[in-house]
């Protein structure tokens, strides 16, 4: 079960990097504010404060915290998504295939076309939540969600952040809140009281 469940997480990503449907930024004239999100994800993924998010930091460092709150095969799963994601949006023929990445690379990466469809992302932003659905009922506790932030390196209160997310305020996160905050996070330009989805580090 768990690892039929894990092999079709790989086989979908094995499909989405061979794609050749396009994601199309059609906002290019980027807000400051929207900016400052992208600077913000890239400082909890760059550990070592270098200005320089490594291979290492995006995929490596980010399994080992996953493994410290999550099941090993579901560690795994992240650690699936996390080197394919490294290669759609960061490491790609844009970058040279780079393995060091600048805020200013990343930014840049941002405004071409990425090798995704947009009907891709929110499925794999499913995938991500279910990764974290230790229960796979459907939805996020704040004990569940409290593993993300995690990973995420969060350091502040998650009760308030978790409130900010369940838009319908039911006490649980479903798929749906959780594809709309991110959504609203890496493709609006502007401010949404969901911005604080990967928590805040101080
Ligand atoms: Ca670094
Ligand atoms: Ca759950
Ligand atoms: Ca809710």
């Amino acid at each position: 079960m768990v690892s039929i469940k894990l092999i079709s997480l790989l086989l979908l990503f094995a499909v989405l990097v061979d794609s050749s449907s396009v994601l199309k930024n059609t906002n290019r004239n980027f807000s400051s504010y929207w900016v400052t999100k992208y600077k913000a994800f890239f400082d909890i993924i760059d550990v070592d404060e270098d200005g320089i998010v490594t291979e290492e930091e995006y995929v490596g460092l980010t399994t080992k915290r996953a493994q410290k709150v999550l099941p090993s095969w579901r560690a795994l799963a992240m650690n699936g998504m996390y080197s394919n994601a490294f290669r759609v949006w960061w490491s790609n023929k844009h970058t040279n295939y780079k393995t060091n990445i600048t805020l200013e690379e990343f930014l840049q990466e941002s405004e071409i076309d990425i090798p995704i469809t947009i009907k891709e992302v929110p499925e794999l932003t499913s995938d991500l939540f279910g990764t974290f659905d230790i229960d796979c009922d459907g939805k996020w506790t704040v004990d569940e969600y409290s593993k993300f932030l995690f990973v995420f390196r969060n350091a502040a209160e998650i009760q308030p952040i978790f409130d900010a997310i369940d838009q319908n305020a039911n006490g649980f996160l479903d798929a749906e809140e959780f594809i709309s905050a991110w959504d609203l996070y890496w493709y609006h330009q502007n401010f949404s009281t969901t911005d604080i989805i990967f928590g805040s580090r101080a």
